[in-house]
């Protein structure tokens, strides 16, 4: 409905209503009600792209000024840049580059935050997440539940960068938030390497676990190298999906649920030449390129992508994908937590 075009007097009369009003921290609803209750999304949060060639340079000139130990955790956040100041990506999730140098260790902590990691560049490092270490690996997803334990360390000789990707904001906007460091920096390992694949990641679990709906998963580390054997065994296969190509969500094994309560994630191939067609969905989502080159097309704005290149698409702008060669994306949103709210949703053009 337009509105009704008014005379000076009623939009003064209204004017020193409100500013009377105000003095009782009350203001009308018919002034802001189709913001607050639009008839499709209408994210602030713009579309972005952060190439890695760019930033790199950055993320070891924070390692010259300041080491792991003394930052807690070295990070450059990614902030969406209508959010500056927010320490945001999307109004829901938090991004950065992390980095750690050799013989540097990030001291044991845990919080109520869910983290994740998606090794980018660099070899040797490790995450410990409640007393087991895990060799980071390029493509490696790597999560830490909330409430575990982490530290991370260096034990190569090369600089070890990965994206972090955290529901801080959903943490905040709930003030649920927690933390404590831990009085050892590095965790004594409890189990040996590998040793929640082998109990929980194996299509198997031990006999009398019984995990429920929401709990995290126990496997923390999803190898990069499983994930793209399934890819390219599903690109064998054939007949990609016209809007997604190749689309895998990672799942807590033993639950079939998403590994962490607040975070989804995804990995997807795009064959050759591939392009999908124009695809939307409530969950404004982070998208990393682990391998090949593509461009992607986000509403208007269209980008060339390759290795390790983060684009952050939000909620409901139609993006779609055309690989130059076979390429894989790993993607992280907020979808569980709408889907839980019954709020999610996705149209395919
Ligand atoms: O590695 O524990 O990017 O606590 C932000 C907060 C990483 C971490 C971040 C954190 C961490």
């Amino acid at each position: 409905m337009t509105p009704r075009p008014l005379s000076d007097q009623e939009r003064a009369a209204r004017a020193e209503f409100y500013s009377r009003i105000g003095a009782n921290d009350m203001t009308p609803l018919w002034e802001v009600l189709g913001a607050l209750v639009p008839p499709t999304p209408r994210p602030v949060a713009q579309a972005a792209l952060w190439r890695y060639q760019d930033v790199r340079e950055r993320v070891m000139e924070a390692g010259r000024l300041i080491s792991a130990e003394e930052a807690e955790r070295r990070v450059l956040i990614l902030e969406n840049p209508a959010l500056r100041g927010q320490s945001c990506i999307t109004n829901s999730l938090y991004a950065g580059l992390q980095l750690i140098l050799p013989g540097e260790v990030a001291p044991a902590h845990r919080h109520t935050q869910s983290a994740l990691r998606l090794v980018l560049d660099g070899e040797g490092a490790y995450t410990a997440v409640d007393g087991e270490r895990t060799t980071m690996r390029r493509g490696d997803f790597i999560i830490t539940p909330a409430w575990t334990w982490h530290d991370h360390g260096n034990l190569g000789d090369q600089p070890v960068v990965w994206l972090d990707g955290l529901d801080i904001p959903i943490v905040r906007f709930l003030d649920a938030g927690f933390a404590e460091r831990a009085s050892e920096s590095s965790q004594q390992p409890l189990r040996p390497e590998g040793d929640s694949l082998h109990r929980y990641g194996a299509n198997m679990v031990p006999v009398d676990f019984d995990p429920r709906p929401a709990d995290p998963t126990r496997v923390f580390v999803y190898p990069f190298e499983r994930a793209r054997e399934a890819l390219r065994g599903l690109q064998a296969a054939g007949q990609p999906d016209p809007h997604l190509a190749h689309k895998l969500r990672y799942v807590n094994p033993a639950t079939g649920a998403s590994p962490m309560p607040t975070i989804g994630a995804y990995a997807q191939l795009l064959p050759a030449g591939f392009e999908t067609r124009g695809y939307r969905c409530t969950d404004g989502t982070v998208h990393v390129c682990l391998q090949g080159s593509a461009e992607l097309q986000v509403g208007e704005r269209v980008w060339r992508v390759s290795e390790n290149d983060v684009v952050v698409v939000p909620s409901w702008q139609t993006l779609s994908m055309r690989a130059d060669q076979e390429s894989i994306f790993f993607s992280f949103s907020d979808r569980p937590v709408q889907k839980m709210l019954g709020l999610w949703r996705e149209e395919r053009l």
